[in-house]
């Protein structure tokens, strides 16, 4: 018997050296020391042998089955220290691979041009104030001096929502309702979104306006030209050729149109600038007594002037741009460019 239980306690620590994975020594674990073990069944079989022999050979079955777990707990460190190093050299990363790289994204040209513009009038003194893009008529005409059933409506291609809401068509609604809830002096900037039922090369469906109004008791013509004239210095430096050109807008009177040498042609006259050889930005002029009245102003104590320049034709002047549809069909190939 005593040799029976030396012969399981060699062979289990050799086999548990010789393990080379924990799943073997695992199996190893069951079979030495599991239910069914040879260890075991010498125990359940103690009852069998003589009663002087019993606490003796009790004795060895248990120090065997302490060597046996010691085996296996120094056997596991090393397996899973042997396993560890292979599973990090497996997982090495090789530093020296080309890397994936970064594709580095751009704002949109328009609002690298809308940033900018709205910088130029900041650093002038300007605020800038927001409105709705969904409208109503009071705001988008009426209160503009744009009355019902006057021809002039038709400058606008309105998208109608229902009777009395629109798409606004321009940011000038904005200055109805910042002069209603404020008193002069005012030198504000409306940056945003615009639609008309419009499309061609020059013309977009949607695009984007930035209005201004400065509003005190002597503001001159003079000083509308002042402020435009060195708007257009920063936006497009000394060199490109611009001129003020009389016009007509319900809302401002006298009124003036800013025109910015073609894109195209630079003022020979292409299909582009309709032959003209010049490409308009902005509508202007000082605001109308009416629009004063609208507002609660006295029209005779207070002058202001306004204008409503178009970011998306700024943008393609400035970048060459051709077609104003380039800058909402999201190419990629396009966008990449600025
Ligand atoms: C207006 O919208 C006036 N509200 C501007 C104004 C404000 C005048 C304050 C006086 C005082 P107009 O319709 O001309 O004006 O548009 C102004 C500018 O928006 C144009 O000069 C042009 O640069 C741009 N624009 C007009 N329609 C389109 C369009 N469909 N697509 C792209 N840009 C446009």
């Amino acid at each position: 018997m005593e040799e029976k239980v030396r012969q399981i306690r060699e062979q289990a620590i050799k086999v548990i050296h010789e393990s080379q994975s924990l799943a073997s020594l695992d199996e190893a674990r069951i079979r030495y020391l599991g239910k069914k073990s040879a260890l075991l069944e010498l125990l359940k079989s103690l009852g069998t042998l003589p009663s002087e022999e019993r606490p003796k050979i009790g004795s060895l079955v248990n120090e065997a089955k302490e060597a046996i777990e010691q085996a296996l707990r120094s056997r596991k460190i090393v397996l899973m220290g042997i396993e560890q190093k292979q599973r990090i050299a497996a997982e090495k990363i090789d530093v020296t691979l080309p890397g994936k790289g970064i594709r580095r994204g751009s704002s949109h040209p328009l609002t690298q041009v809308m940033a900018e513009a709205k910088d130029i009038f900041l650093r002038l003194g300007f605020e800038i104030a927001e409105g709705p893009e969904i409208e109503t008529e009071y705001y988008n005409f009426d209160g503009l001096n744009i009355l019902p059933h006057h021809p002039s409506r038709d400058m606008w291609s309105t998208f109608f929502i229902k009777d009395d809401v629109l798409l606004r068509t321009h940011t000038s609604p904005v200055q109805i309702r910042v002069m209603e809830k404020h008193k002069p002096p005012l030198a504000i900037i409306a940056p945003g979104r615009v639609y008309r039922c419009d499309s061609d090369a020059t013309h977009s469906p949607v695009f984007h306006q930035l209005e201004g109004f400065l509003v005190d008791n002597k503001v001159t013509f003079g000083d509308l030209k002042g402020v435009l004239t060195d708007f257009l210095r920063q936006m497009f430096g000394q060199e490109k050729p611009v001129r003020f050109r009389p016009s007509y807008f319900p809302f401002t009177e006298p009124s003036a149109e800013v025109d910015v040498a073609c894109v195209l042609c630079n003022g020979k006259g292409c299909r582009l600038c309709k032959e003209t050889g010049w490409l308009e930005i902005l509508g202007s002029g000082m605001i109308d007594p009416n629009v004063f009245k609208a507002v609660g102003y006295d029209a005779e104590k207070v002058s202001g002037f306004a204008f409503g320049m178009g970011i998306d034709r700024i943008a393609m002047l400035k970048y060459g741009i051709d077609n104003i549809r380039l800058l909402y069909e999201n190419d990629l190939r396009f966008l990449e460019q600025f």
